[in-house]
């Protein structure tokens, strides 16, 4: 086990303990990822409801030969949250000037996974995986060096964070890459409810064994006993706060226990795993705006609405 893995799994038993201990009780969607939610979430990116893998695929596809136009030559391609890497791979057709590729993501399984499929498909590829959490400080690889770095946020991970949450990632990600920087994010867009609930809660189930799998991955690293049959996954649209939430509902009342604490749960109460925020143009400028960035373009794909914004650190 790597430094950073240990500080992963140390930093998961702690979380957890204290997400169950809060009054109203939550988890990090950021531990959805082991290796089983990672291969979970491919499964819920190919399900019909859940729109916008797809659809920022499609619109990557038809913006590459623009986006590739603000890349510069020798550049790094930093990727917050690569999974599988496949969105990566239409940039890296479009824009063979760039000469490094540096995945970043909390999940091992998945990093070694792309990177072994990306090292045989693109060899003169300098390729520099980091397995990290990007909800704190992060330092770029050595072996980039010189390389002037591109920032790429696809998915709509953004929107797992609060909208605080967004804009300390943005500074952060504004200091790693530089000053002079861009960075081009993916983000969902504000929608009708009914496609946003069905993408949340698709009708083979495939979400709700993604939500579930957390439960199940503390019942494997943390000696936890869920019966994840009591947990009902629940998909609401929240309309003020712009999200969509992923919960898990106690079906009865039970306890309990994680590393040897009782947690008690009454009949109907909700574990809060997910946000999932969506955006306007204008609620996006302005979150890029108070974390420093400016966007320079914004692609918008027809209706499921998906955007990606090219945001610059220069003023
Ligand atoms: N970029 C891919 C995958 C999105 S799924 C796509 O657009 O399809 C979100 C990815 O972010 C997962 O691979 C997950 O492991 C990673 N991730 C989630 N929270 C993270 C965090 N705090 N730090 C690093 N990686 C994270
Ligand atoms: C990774 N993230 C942007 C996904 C989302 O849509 O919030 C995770 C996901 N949750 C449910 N389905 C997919």
């Amino acid at each position: 086990m790597t430094d950073e893995t240990a500080q992963i799994s140390e930093d998961f038993a702690d979380d957890v303990i204290q997400g169950l201990s809060r009054p109203h009780k939550r988890l990090s969607p950021k531990y959805f990822y082991d290796d089983a939610g990672s291969r979970l979430f491919e499964a819920v990116c190919r399900t019909r409801e859940y729109y916008p893998t797809r659809t920022e695929l499609a619109l990557l596809r038809t913006a590459a030969a623009e986006i590739a136009a603000y890349i510069p030559d020798g550049a790094a391609l930093v990727e917050f949250g690569s999974g599988a890497s496949l969105k990566t791979r239409l940039l890296l057709d479009a824009a063979p000037q760039l000469a490094a590729y540096v995945p970043v993501d909390i999940s091992p399984d998945a990093l070694e996974r792309a990177t072994a499929s990306l090292r045989s498909d693109y060899p003169a590829l300098l390729l520099s995986p980091l397995v990290g959490d990007f909800s704190s400080p992060l330092s770029l690889p050595a072996d980039i060096h010189g390389c002037p770095p591109i920032g790429f946020f696809p998915g709509s991970t953004i929107g797992n964070f609060t909208p605080d949450e967004a804009v300390a990632f943005l500074g952060r990600a504004r200091t790693l890459l530089g000053s002079n920087a861009q960075f081009l994010v993916g983000a969902d867009l504000v929608k009708d409810e009914a496609t946003l609930v069905a993408a949340y809660d698709d009708a083979a189930g495939v979400t709700a064994a993604f939500n579930r799998n957390v439960l199940a991955r503390i019942n494997r690293e943390l000696g936890g006993d869920f019966d994840l049959d009591s947990f009902a996954h629940r998909a609401v649209w929240n309309a003020e706060a712009q999200r969509m939430e992923m919960w898990l509902i106690s079906t009865r009342e039970q306890t309990v226990h994680v590393l040897g604490k009782p947690f008690h749960f009454a009949q109907g109460e909700g574990l809060h795993t997910e946000n999932s925020h969506k955006f306007t143009p204008a609620s996006f400028t302005e979150l890029a705006g108070r974390a420093g960035w400016r966007v320079v373009r914004t692609w918008i794909s027809p209706e499921p609405q998906f955007a990606l914004f090219l945001l610059t650190a220069s003023d």
